[in-house]
């Protein structure tokens, strides 16, 4: 077996749910048995171990933050029933390139908390709390799905920016490719799609399903039915990509009309235009339906990502460093899309042969991802 499908083995069986997908939200217990390996894999190597306060874990070949450093690393947690290697395999494949650079190389290897968002809401949170994007009262005060705040999961207040990110010499994550662009093992990023999270409430009558004439109705069910179909119809007419998800449903019962439907918008786009096109058009259309149905439809932007343009001397650089791997967008949001704004970063993605993620179905071949691992310890090589 490969020195990556051993490592691989050690984690494949964390958190993973009977649908083969797996469920590893932040700081819950399948994430926690990832930080206690992730502590195994640096004590082996005799990397100290740090945490910045807001929940994202570090190891440190040399002094940890020292000026010049290479950070690398991604994220354990996943998104409900999601595939094993996004996030995981950034992580897996940081400490095996280590091993195969100089050992006077001042490396990091992260582990960034809460980066789908997948528990409190909010996306890239751990980046966006160590880069100073999002303010950490505001953070601490999220809660999950059972009311448990940010600040309760981590035990304490998240500490907010730490300026010694400034001090790196750049960040490289090594993730899955999500998608089907990448023909070779290993690409280089040029950019991240515009992109981000629009809470929808449709608000109606709650009512008895069955004795309520139709006529007399006011069922956000509708509104929001009609919604879903609209950010489909215009997202296939832009060339964008958008989804409704998360659905909640107050009161979710077969016999009852419910009287809130919320919903979040998933939408990306080439370019800021197309996206800002986009989303104001399914909302246009979502408050026409609801004028129709007598609901009222309210729209709070979350999230919003600026496009994310990569430093294009990094990925050429990289990118014949590789032999010229190719250079993509990607259309997904990552860690190293937050930190790009303060630390010259770079993305190296591994083949994806079916494109599926967030899915069981995601996958990369062991000799891929073993491609990857050489192809990071190039450039941690190369720019240590
Ligand atoms: O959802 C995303 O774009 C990423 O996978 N977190
Ligand atoms: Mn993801
Ligand atoms: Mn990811
Ligand atoms: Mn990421």
């Amino acid at each position: 077996m490969s020195d990556f499908g051993k490592l691989w083995a050690e984690i494949s069986p964390i958190g993973r749910a009977g649908s083969g997908g797996y469920l590893r939200f932040a700081l819950t217990e399948p994430e926690l048995t990832l930080r206690d390996w992730f502590r195994g894999q640096a004590a082996q190597r005799d990397m100290t171990v740090t945490d910045d306060g807001n929940g994202n874990l570090f190891a440190w070949r040399g002094e940890p933050w020292a000026p010049g450093t290479v950070l690398t690393g991604s994220h354990f947690d996943s998104v409900p029933h999601g595939g094993g290697y996004d996030g995981p395999l950034g992580i897996v494949s940081a400490f095996l390139a280590v091993d195969r650079i100089p050992a006077d190389r001042n490396v990091g290897i992260a582990a960034f908390v809460e980066e789908e968002g997948a528990r409190f809401g909010v996306p890239c949170l751990g980046s966006r709390l160590l880069t100073g994007v999002m303010d950490p009262s505001r953070a601490a005060a999220l809660t999950d799905r059972d009311g448990i705040s940010f600040a309760e999961a981590l035990g304490a207040e998240p500490t907010g920016a730490d300026a010694r990110v400034g001090r790196l010499a750049a960040v490289v994550e090594l993730h899955i490719e999500q998608g089907v662009a990448l023909s070779e093992p290993v690409g280089v990023a040029s950019a991240i799609w515009p992109h981000g999270r629009w809470r929808m409430d449709f608000a109606g009558v709650g009512d008895h399903a069955g004795t309520t004439r139709m006529t007399d109705r006011h069922d956000p069910m509708l509104t929001f039915a009609h919604t879903v179909l609209a950010a489909n119809e215009e997202a296939r007419l832009s060339g964008a990509h958008a989804t409704v998800g998360r659905v909640q449903v107050e009161p979710n019962a077969t016999n009852a009309i419910p009287s809130l439907v919320r919903g979040w918008l998933d939408a990306r786009a080439a370019d800021t235009g197309t996206l800002g096109r986009v989303v104001d058009a399914v909302v246009k259309s979502a408050t026409e339906r609801a004028g129709r149905d007598g609901t009222t439809l309210s729209v709070t932007p979350e999230s919003v990502t600026a496009e994310v343009a990569f430093d294009t001397a990094l990925a050429a650089r990289l990118s014949a460093l590789l032999d010229d791997a190719p250079i993509l967008p990607t259309g997904a949001g990552h860690d190293a899309g937050v930190l790009s704004a303060h630390v010259p970063t770079a993305m190296l993605f591994v083949r994806n042969p079916t494109g599926v993620s967030h899915s069981p179905a995601e996958h990369a071949s062991d000799a891929d991802c073993e491609a990857g691992v050489e192809a990071l310890a190039r450039v941690l090589e190369d720019l240590t």
